[in-house]
């Protein structure tokens, strides 16, 4: 898996990618992240301005088009070099909700371009010409797309095989099956006078599975029963 992040922030990323999934992942060679930034695409040598006023009079600053479809440009050549085509995901408050569907879908795509927005957003003609997929992470609206963004790489990035070490984990993950995940103990026995359910420590696996798919049913159906409607039932 290639992705290609086009931000103004990309010292936000630092962080983000140096925990134990995706820095071994990239270690492993399964996934490959790029971090471009946008202002080194500006042909404002002086200023590297990257935004402008909306025409319209509208209050705050739009991204310029040109930085960003040469950014846009360089990530699909880097690909193109070795003939892929990639997907170009916009994140933003006005896309498509991301749910572990979608994010399947582009897990299979091979290569992501991943572009990040801020100010109040970017010019139109470049979602209309290069963007595939606008995608929401949530009904707010945040400083940019770069914490989205983050979001997105780790969703995807879990379902790469050869990722997670025990691709079962990816398998129960909540939502692989669609439902909610059922609740979890670890050691002690008893903490502060409450116990694990009897049924976690019996070793018999059959009723162990029967619980837990049953719990999935219960919370899910009391916190999430939209997601009832999508669930195959398995
Ligand atoms: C900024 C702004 C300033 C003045 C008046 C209105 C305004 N709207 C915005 C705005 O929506 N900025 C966004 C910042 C533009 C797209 C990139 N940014 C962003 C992405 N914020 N939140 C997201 C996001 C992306 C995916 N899922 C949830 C939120």
């Amino acid at each position: 898996m290639l992705f290609d992040i086009l931000t103004l922030f990309p010292a936000m990323f630092e962080g983000a990618f140096s925990d134990s999934i995706i820095k071994r992942a990239v270690e492993k060679g399964l996934v490959s992240i790029g971090i471009r930034n946008i202002r080194d695409y500006s042909s404002d040598a002086r200023h590297q301005t990257v935004d402008d006023y909306p025409y319209g009079g509208d209050a705050g600053m739009l991204m310029k088009p040109e930085p960003l479809a040469s950014a846009i440009a360089a990530a699909r050549e880097r690909f193109r070099a070795i003939g892929k085509s990639p997907t170009v995901v916009y994140m933003t408050p006005a896309g498509r909700l991301l749910d572990q569907n979608i994010v399947k879908e582009l897990a299979k795509r091979e290569t992501l371009v991943i572009l990040c927005g801020r100010y109040k957003g970017i010019d139109q003609r470049i979602i209309d010409k290069y963007v595939d997929i606008e995608v929401s992470i949530g009904d707010y609206v945040l400083s940019g797309g770069e914490i989205p963004a983050m979001a997105l790489v780790d969703a995807v990035t879990r379902l790469i095989p050869g990722v997670l070490g025990n691709m079962d984990s990816a398998e129960t993950d909540s939502f692989h099956s669609g439902l909610l995940s059922h609740p979890q103990y670890t050691r002690p026995e008893v903490f502060e006078g409450v116990s694990v359910p009897e049924v976690l420590l019996s070793g018999h696996h059959a009723n162990i599975r029967e619980w837990q798919k049953r719990k999935s049913l219960e919370i899910t159906r009391e916190r999430r029963p939209d997601l009832l409607d999508r669930h195959c039932g398995d």
